[in-house]
Formats: C-alpha cells, sequence, structure tokens
C-alpha cells in the first residue's frame, strides 16, 4: 500500500513542490482546496491526474480551515498517514489589515486540525508550518532555542500555532512537529512577496511594460533559501525517529536592497532608475534581521540548505524573463487592466 498524504495549502507555493516531491516518492497525495469563483489550482495543474483514472494518486477535495467539521469528515475519508498543515493566510503585511481573518486561519487553523486528527482517533504524522516570523524582534542567529517575540498578528497566529502543536503532541502523545522554516522563494512564489515582485518587475521592465517599481523598507535582513529544498527538509522532519521541532534556513542573511541589486544586475539593468520608495509597503512594526542557524536539522536530518539568495535570485530573474517571453502581449494587456493594479501589490 503506497503511503497516503493530506496536504492543506496545495494550491500555494510549498504546496505544489511538496505535492511534487510525495508523488514522486510514490505516495497517494490528497490536497485540501478552497472553492473559488476562478480556478486556483495553476500552481499544480501539471500534476493533475483525472480521478477516473485507475492510477491516479492526486485527489482534490474542497474544504477550508475555519470549517472544524469538514475538517473531520475529509480526515475520516482520507484517513491519511501524513498530514502537512501548509494552509494559512501568509502575508504578514496583510495580517495587519486583517488580524482577526489571519487568527482564525493561520493560529485556531492548526488547532482545528490537530483536534480533528485526535477526535477522529488517526494514527498519523503532522506537520505544522511554522515561521521564523515568530522570533520577530529576537537578535540573530535564530535557532530552535530563540525566544519568540512575533511582530505581527500573523506572527502571533503562528506562534499560537506552534505552542497548541507541541501541546498535543505532549499531551496526547501526537507524532506532531514544527517546521520552523525561513523564507524560502522559488519562480511559484506569490506575486506579492518581496522577492517575486522584485524578479517579476525586472522581467517586465526588460520588456518594456514597465518602468517603476515601487517598494518600501529596503534594510530589512531575510534569509531566502530555495523552496524546492524546504519542502524537502519537512518531509524528512515527518520520517525522524521521534518528533522534534527544527530550523530550515541557509544561514545566509542578505538586505531587502542587496537582493535588489543582484536581480537588477541579473538582467542587466540598473536598480537605481526604476525602483521608487511608497510608505504603503512599509509595516507598523517590521522584522528587522532573520537570520537561520539549521545545525540541528544538519546533525539529526541531514538537511542542508544548497541554494544561497544570490543564485535564487538569478534563478527567479531567468524564471519571470522566460515566462515574459512566452506569454507576450496578452500577459501586458493584462497586467496593466486597472483592476489588476488595484490588487498589484501588498
Ligand atoms: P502561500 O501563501 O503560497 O499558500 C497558502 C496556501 O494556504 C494556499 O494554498 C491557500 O489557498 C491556502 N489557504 C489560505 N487560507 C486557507 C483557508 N482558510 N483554508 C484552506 N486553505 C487556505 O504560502 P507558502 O506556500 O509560501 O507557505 C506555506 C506555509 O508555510 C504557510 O502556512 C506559510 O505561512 C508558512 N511559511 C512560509 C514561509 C515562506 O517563506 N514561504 C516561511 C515560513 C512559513 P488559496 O490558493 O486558495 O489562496
Ligand atoms: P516576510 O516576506 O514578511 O518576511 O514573510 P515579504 O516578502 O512580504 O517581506 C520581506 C521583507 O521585505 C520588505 N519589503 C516588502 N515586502 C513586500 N511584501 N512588498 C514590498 O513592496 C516590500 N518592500 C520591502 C518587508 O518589509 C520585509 O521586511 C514571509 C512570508 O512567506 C511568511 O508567510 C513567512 O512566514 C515568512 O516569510 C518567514
Amino acid at each position: 500500500m503506497p503511503k497516503r498524504a493530506l496536504i492543506t495549502g496545495i494550491t500555494g507555493q510549498d504546496g505544489s513542490y511538496l505535492a511534487e516531491l510525495l508523488l514522486a516518492k510514490g505516495y497517494e497525495v490528497h490536497g485540501l482546496i478552497r472553492r473559488a469563483s476562478t480556478f486556483n489550482t495553476s500552481r499544480i495543474e501539471h500534476l493533475y491526474q483525472d480521478p477516473h483514472d485507475p492510477q491516479a494518486r492526486l485527489f482534490l477535495h474542497y474544504g477550508d480551515l475555519v470549517d472544524a467539521a469538514r475538517l473531520a469528515t475529509l480526515l475520516h475519508e482520507v484517513a491519511p498517514d501524513e498530514v502537512y498543515n501548509l494552509a494559512a493566510q501568509s502575508h504578514v503585511r496583510v495580517s495587519f489589515e486583517e488580524p482577526e481573518h489571519t487568527g482564525d486561519t493561520t493560529g485556531m487553523g492548526a488547532m482545528r486540525l490537530l483536534e480533528a486528527v485526535r477526535v477522529m482517533g488517526l494514527d498519523c504524522r503532522f506537520y505544522q508550518a511554522s515561521s521564523s516570523e515568530m522570533f520577530g524582534a529576537s537578535p540573530p542567529p535564530q535557532s530552535e532555542q530563540t525566544p519568540f517575540y512575533p511582530p505581527s498578528p500573523y506572527g502571533a497566529a503562528k506562534v499560537y500555532a506552534y505552542w497548541v502543536t507541541r501541546n498535543y503532541r505532549e499531551a496526547y502523545g501526537m507524532f506532531a512537529v514544527n517546521g520552523i522554516l525561513f523564507n524560502h522563494e522559488s519562480p511559484r512564489r506569490g506575486e506579492t512577496f518581496v522577492t517575486r515582485k522584485i524578479t517579476r518587475a525586472v522581467a517586465r521592465i526588460k520588456a518594456g511594460a514597465q518602468n517603476q517599481l515601487y517598494l518600501g523598507n529596503l534594510d530589512a535582513v531575510r534569509d531566502w533559501g530555495y523552496a524546492p529544498e524546504y519542502v524537502e527538509g519537512m518531509w524528512r522532519m515527518l520520517q525522524a525517529d521521534e518528533p522534534d521541532d527544527y530550523v530550515l534556513a541557509t544561514g545566509q542573511g542578505v538586505t531587502v536592497r542587496e537582493f535588489l541589486v543582484a536581480a537588477f544586475e541579473h538582467a542587466g539593468l540598473d536598480w537605481q532608475k526604476h525602483v521608487k520608495f511608497d510608505d504603503r509597503y512599509l509595516r507598523p512594526t517590521e522584522v528587522d534581521a532573520l537570520i537561520g542557524d539549521a545545525s540541528k536539522a544538519r546533525q539529526q536530518l541531514g538537511w542542508t540548505a544548497g541554494v544561497m539568495p544570490g543564485e535564487l535570485a538569478r534563478i527567479m530573474v531567468d524564471a519571470d524573463v522566460e515566462a515574459m517571453d512566452h506569454e507576450g502581449r496578452p500577459w501586458i494587456d493584462a497586467a496593466r487592466h486597472p483592476a489588476w493594479q488595484s490588487h498589484g501589490g501588498a
């Protein structure tokens, strides 16, 4: 019998890479998706299999982390060996605008899923997508021992989810782990996170489809790794002999400005001619520096990051330039549409 995994957030950046990884390992993969009025499965379209096909190993199910009853019925139906809780309202600045929704999905959502596993009496392993944002103002390097000081409603919700995951491990003996992941990016990164916003703008500026790029704080330091490597780390955490919590990071910190320079230079552009400041992209409280110490994951899981931030910037620019070449004018026209522009930045 193949192992069976349930992934919440399968339509997101990490969910799509994790689904790929687990399918390649022979798993049967079940994903929770939200009903939307338009298709929201573009990141996993290439993995789609007709469920009528007897060989199909990817199955999608409607549901939402705010709907506890649905989580219970779905777990009963799927009976997974491994559950990966990747779903969240994951944008830090948006969490200041939608603090209650963020708390409900990013924080309470994890508890609802853990509780559904418990009441259904399932013997399965549980991964919680915890975040370096939980460290907030605690100075780098941050490790599993660093105290949390969450600087946003998103960070506070993730701290709740972290502790409730540990509590279910300690109270009920569940194999429940926290992966405390530092920023990780890819060509599939959401367009409103700063790395992708930059690399996408570079491609559009190069193609003449855009001239200016508006950004907020360029001095923040982040530890940016490559998402496909991080989902491998998630899987390794669930294969360990004992449940435990692990930091995944590159250990290298760079400023937003340094990432920006690397991305523009890779495309032969001068960033100073195109980048402008806009205070709407500032946060009420900012995290100055996140640089992770992933020694524990290296020693106990044999996991290390291979792609460092400079190479990551080049990978992402190349992918956006290529996508721009393929998509051509209809894409440019869509991007000029006023409705798109009003949703184009966060
Ligand atoms: P994305 O924002 O790309 O994906 C989030 C996913 O969650 C999407 O599939 C989204 O669905 C889904 N989702 C949102 N709200 C709900 C809900 N109420 N019910 C069900 N599904 C929901 O995030 P990433 O892939 O980048 O990150 C994955 C997880 O890891 C997140 O929990 C994030 O907070 C955390 N994390 C991410 C890091 C990073 O650098 N990427 C670092 C540390 C932690 P839809 O497509 O319908 O919007
Ligand atoms: P972050 O990522 O908040 O670290 O959360 P984001 O890319 O949003 O911001 C990184 C840094 O860049 C600065 N910045 C801007 N950010 C955005 N989004 N847009 C801008 O225009 C801009 N200008 C400057 C920010 O102020 C910040 O300092 C990500 C998410 O994936 C979380 O879900 C995850 O938990 C953490 O990483 C680890």
